[in-house]
C-alpha cells in the first residue's frame, strides 16, 4: 500500500513538474514575440466569448490578436471568433476539465504570431481545475455573472486568489436577481488584495470600455 502510495505521489509531481515547464515555455515563447496574454476562467456561460468578443472588436486596426477557445466538445466558440477575421484554434479536451499547458503549447507553435500583440485563451468552464495550471499567462481573469449567487468567491477561493482580474458580468440584469456586488468585492479583496475589480454589461456596454482600456494599457506596459 506504502509503495502505492508513494508511486502516485510522484506520478502527480511528474505530471505537475511537466505542466509547470510547459508553461515556462509558453511564458518565453510569449515574450520573445513580446504577446501580451490573458487566460479567461469561469463558469460556463459566464461571458467569456462574449468578451473575448467586445476584446476583438476593441483591437480592430490597432494589432493583431489570436484567440485559443478551451471547451470539452465542439468548436461552437472558435465559430464565433472567427467570424471576426482573426487567428483562432479550438483546444477540446474531452475528458480533461482544463487547457493542458503542454496542448495550449503545441498549439502555439503551429499559429503564425507573427505581429500577434494580444493572445486571448478561454479556458474550459468552470471555476475548480483552470485555476490549479498556469497556462503561462500575463493576467488572469476570472469572470462571475450575476446570476451565479454572489457567494462563489467564497466556496472557490483558488480561483479569485490566483486572478489579477475580477469581472463582474451581465450587470444589466441586476434588478432581476439577489446579487450583492459589494459581497463579492469583499470576499474577492479577502483572497486577493491586489485583484483588480471591474462590473461590466456586455448587453448594454456599461462598464465595458474601463475594462477594456486597463487591459490596453496592461498590454501596453509589457508590449510598448
Ligand atoms: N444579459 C446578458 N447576457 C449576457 C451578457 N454577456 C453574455 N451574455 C449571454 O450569456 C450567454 C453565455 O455567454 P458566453 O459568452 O457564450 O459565455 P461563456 O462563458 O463563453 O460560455 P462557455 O464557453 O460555455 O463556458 C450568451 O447567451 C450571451 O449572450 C451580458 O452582459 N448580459
Ligand atoms: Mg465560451
Amino acid at each position: 500500500m506504502e509503495t502505492g502510495g508513494t508511486v502516485r505521489i510522484e506520478v502527480e509531481k511528474s505530471i505537475l513538474q511537466s505542466a509547470d515547464e510547459a508553461a515556462g515555455a509558453i511564458r518565453a515563447l510569449l515574450s520573445e514575440r513580446k504577446i501580451y496574454s490573458l487566460n479567461l476562467i469561469s463558469s460556463p456561460g459566464s461571458g467569456k466569448t462574449t468578451l473575448i468578443e467586445a476584446l476583438l472588436v476593441r483591437f480592430e486596426g490597432k494589432g493583431r490578436v489570436a484567440v485559443v477557445e478551451g471547451d470539452i466538445e465542439t468548436d461552437i466558440d472558435a465559430e464565433r471568433i472567427r467570424k471576426h477575421g482573426v487567428q483562432v484554434r479550438q483546444i477540446n479536451t474531452r475528458s480533461s476539465c482544463h487547457i493542458q499547458p503542454s496542448r495550449l503549447l503545441s498549439v502555439l507553435r503551429e499559429m503564425d504570431l507573427s505581429q500577434t500583440r494580444l493572445l486571448l485563451v478561454e479556458n474550459v468552464g468552470n471555476l475548480v481545475c483552470p485555476a490549479e495550471i498556469s497556462l503561462g499567462e500575463d493576467a488572469r481573469v476570472v469572470l462571475l455573472s450575476v446570476t451565479e449567487g454572489d457567494e462563489k468567491p467564497l466556496k472557490y477561493p483558488l480561483v479569485f486568489k490566483t486572478s489579477d482580474i475580477l469581472v463582474v458580468t451581465k450587470t444589466d440584469l441586476l434588478p432581476h436577481v439577489t446579487f450583492d456586488v459589494e459581497r463579492v468585492r469583499r470576499a474577492a479583496r479577502a483572497a486577493n488584495p491586489a485583484v483588480e475589480i471591474f462590473e461590466v454589461s456586455a448587453a448594454t456596454g456599461k462598464g465595458m470600455s474601463v475594462l477594456l482600456d486597463r487591459i490596453e494599457a496592461l498590454l501596453a506596459a509589457k508590449t510598448g
